[in-house]
Order: structure tokens, then sequence, then C-alpha cells
């Protein structure tokens, strides 16, 4: 018999296969979509972020959209750090749902170069940087942090957490306050029942120690350049430098040149000069290398802090920087005001990038995820380069492509150098009088932050500017 073509049943049984394909690929894309935004929930209670996947990297803003819907945007409904809710910066540059996407790794090595760190902080400990050439036993069963002999050969004798250039050991005490103030911004531990947590809470803080208010005619610049070789040496992935001064140094300009080469970032404070930094340079902030940002503060409502320095051409980008609760040494919390702090905050948005990213030593493409994703702001326009406010969640989630990176390329050149010679200080301000204003206080940190206040008092005058005499209690 002759089969006869008939349109009918071809196009009856095409409408069946139609219908039963698209039955099949709506089931196979909700599964495939529900698969990524349980993955991505998974990450939220894991330890860390440490592999990205390639889904979620691809994610456009609409589907980030979707699953930020189900994290909270309070850092403290993440934790149980009794003072995370008056760490207003972090809920203003939106750490919790940058938490859901990756907390950190350790395996991203932050140097703090500053005044040293209290490494037995109850919140800093277990984040501390172990050089692993100075750890475990040697051949005689002795604790290499402690043996008394450089076992990696490095120049430096059981420098296990870090360095000393102020004195030259290993002693990495903090007689101020900022280092460890700054480090905790950077890296405190969260979900330990103590404290506050860090932007980053899985890190490794590496100490570099370039000044002590007790060591007179401390050599701050001398001590930085040192600091910066260490810790390219040694394989910081980041450099926080929270100081400087207005004096041009070609030897900083080409350790932190020797960093840019390697890929490493280095933040730096816009400093607290309450100038305009396009006009009066600020080093090493300044230096227009491409590796550099230079980070101003600004207060709750998004203002640029009066005593912090500005600059559309200069300035990068700005990030809490009044009142800003973080770790003081024994065991304390305290506020600090000042570019110090906000730089801290971008410090640790590179940790969390690099660990989500795993773009370690890729400084410029790390610098630009951070000042493309940032939130405009009107009040930052006369202000900033990117007229931006860190935004850590966006920092993870936007990709360099749909962001412009190009927009966001810097001068590299700096057209002048002034040579005046400001020593170099810490660009914060302790700010213990406005503890009182801080409201909801958990009333062990309450109690800590009052005996650190009557500790402080006496020599808590001097601003931190860097164009103070670095001598004083800064
Ligand atoms: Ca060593
Ligand atoms: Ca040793
Ligand atoms: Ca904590």
């Amino acid at each position: 018999m002759k089969k006869i073509f008939n349109p009918l049943v071809a196009i009856n049984t095409l409408f069946i296969a139609l219908c039963i394909g698209a039955f099949l690929y709506s089931q196979y894309n909700s599964d495939s979509g529900f698969g990524r935004q349980t993955q991505s929930a998974k990450k939220t209670t894991g330890k860390n972020g440490s592999a990205a996947s390639s889904s979620e990297r691809d994610l456009e803003l609409g589907s980030v959209k979707n699953q930020t819907d189900k994290v909270s945007d309070e850092p403290s409904a993440l934790f149980n750090d009794p003072a995370i809710k008056q760490a207003w910066g972090l809920k203003k540059s939106d750490a919790a749902r940058a938490w859901s996407v990756t907390q950190g790794t350790k395996d991203t090595i932050v140097a703090i170069i500053d005044t040293g760190i209290d490494i037995n902080h109850e919140d800093l400990k277990n984040n501390l940087w172990v050089n692993p050439g100075e750890s475990g036993t040697d051949e005689r069963g002795r604790d290499k942090a402690s043996n008394g002999v450089d076992d990696d050969g490095n120049g430096f004798i059981d420098d296990v957490h870090g360095w000393n250039f102020v004195s030259n050991n290993n002693k990495l005490d903090d007689n101020h306050g900022h280092g460890t103030h700054i480090a905790g911004i950077v890296g405190a531990e969260a979900s330990n029942g103590k404290g506050i947590s860090g932007v980053a809470p899985n890190v490794s803080l590496m100490v570099i120690k370039y000044f002590d208010p007790k060591v007179p005619n401390t050599d701050n610049l001398k001590n930085t350049i040192a600091s910066i070789h260490y810790a390219i040496k040694m394989g910081a992935h980041i450099i926080n430098y929270s100081g400087g001064g207005t004096d041009y140094s070609k030897e900083e300009y080409d350790a932190v040149a020797e960093a840019e080469r390697k890929g490493i970032l280095f933040v730096a404070a816009a400093g607290n000069e309450r100038s305009n930094s396009d006009h009066h340079p600020y080093y090493p902030a300044d230096y227009g290398l491409k590796n550099i940002i230079s980070v101003t503060a600004i207060d709750p409502t998004t203002e640029v802090l009066p005593s912090s320095n500005y600059g559309v051409k200069t300035v990068d980008i700005a990030a809490p920087g009044q009142n800003i609760l973080s770790c003081l040494p024994n065991n304390s919390y305290g506020l600090m005001t000042g570019t110090s702090q906000a730089t801290a905050f971008v410090s640790g948005a590179a940790a969390l990038v690099m660990s989500h990213k795993d773009q370690y030593f890729k400084a410029a493409e790390v610098k630009n995820y951070i000042l493309a994703t940032g939130d405009p702001s009107t009040s930052l326009l006369a202000k900033t380069k990117t007229s931006r406010q860190l935004n850590l969640f966006k920092s993870l989630t936007i990709l360099g492509g749909e962001t412009g990176l190009s927009g966001t390329a810097r001068a590299q050149v700096q057209d002048s150098f002034p040579s005046d010679s400001n020593r170099r200080g810490t660009s914060s301000d302790p700010n213990m009088e406005s503890v009182s204003s801080v409201a909801h206080f958990g009333q062990e940190l309450l109690h800590s932050i009052e005996s650190q206040k009557e500790r402080k008092r006496p020599s808590a005058q001097p601003r931190l500017g860097s164009g103070q005499p670095a001598a004083n209690e800064n």
C-alpha cells in the first residue's frame, strides 16, 4: 500500500514532539537553576568560598538579584560576634551579602605594614600568617618559630608571623593600637563569639612593624621600604599601608613598583591632611602605579570626612572611616577614625576578591573589580576619581567586563613631586570620645572600651594625620 503523506498527521506529530521538548527543557532549566542557587546557598554556610564555580562567575545581574533575596543584609544575622552590629561600616559596604559568596580563605595573605599587632588578641590570633619555613620542628626537635635559627634562610630569625623593622627582631607587639585596629578591620575572626568580624574573616595576616611610638628616632620611611621588600619576598598578595607622608621617596617608589611587577596589590591611605591630593600628593598613595588603590574615608552618610584627603585625579575610592569599631591590644576593642580605617576595608575587599576569583598576583584586575563595582554617590563626585564607595558584594559578583574597567584606569605618572619632608605617621585619629554614642553595645565590650578610654585619654590629643610628627602618641 502506498503511503500517502498526510499533512495533518505530520503537524500533530510535530506539535506533540514540541510539547514534550518544551516540557523537558523547562524541567532541565528549573533543575539547573536550582542547582546553582543551592550551590550558592551551601557556600553561605561553608567555611569559605575557596573555589569559585564557573557558573557563579558567569552570573549576570539578574541572577545575582535572585540569589540575594535569600541572604540577610545584616552582618549580625550571620555571625555570633557580639559587637558586630556596631560595626556600621560592614553593613554600609554590603558585607553580609558578600559573605554569602565568600568569607575568604587562609591562602590569601595580607601584609599589615603598621605599628605591629597584638598577636595574642582573641579575635586575631587564629588569622595570623604562619611562615611555613619557620614553623614545625627542626632536625633536633625544636620549634622552628623559637629555635633562634633562620630556618628558611630569608635573613630573618624566627619570623614566624612577620618581622619588626623598628627593633630588627621578631617581636611584633603593638605599642600604639593602630596596627591591631587595622588588622581587625581586615581580618578579625568571625563566629567565635568574640568582638567583631573582619571584612575578610578568613585570611592570613602578615605582621610587619615599621613604627613604634616607644622607640625614639624611628626612621619610618626606611622601615617602610624594608617592610615592603619583606612582604614581597615572603609572598604577600596584598599590602595594606595605612600611613604615608608628603615626601616623595625614590626608594619607596621602587619598592612599590617591584610589588607592581609581581602583581601584588598595594592599598594605601589617601591621608588625613585635609587637602586635595591632586595638588598636594601624599605618598605612597599617589605614586601613580597600577597596583596602588588610594582610599579616602566616609561617614555613614557617605560624606568624605573633613580630615580626609580627596582628589578626582588621585584618590580612587571611598570606604567607611569614621568611628570604626575594631580590635585594640589586650583583647579590647575601640573606635578609630581616618583614612587608615577606610584603607583596611579595601584590603579586606581585595582579600575576598582574590579568594573568590582565584586571582592572586593580579593586582590591576583586582583593583578594577573593586573600583568599577563600587556604589556611585553624588557626594563623592568632587572627591574621588570613581565617585564610588566600596561595595563588597558587587566586587565579588559583577563581572569586570560589564563594568567598563577601562574607565577606572588611572594616570601612571605623577606630574610633580614636592620635596618637603614631613615625617610620616599613621592615618587615623583615635576617637574614643564617641564611645558613649554607640547604642546597643555588648556589656562586656563596652566595659573594655571604657577601660581603653581611660588608658588612652592622657595621650589621645594628637591627631594622627601624617602631617603631625610621628613621634607623638600616634
Ligand atoms: Ca627566617
Ligand atoms: Ca627559626
Ligand atoms: Ca570575632
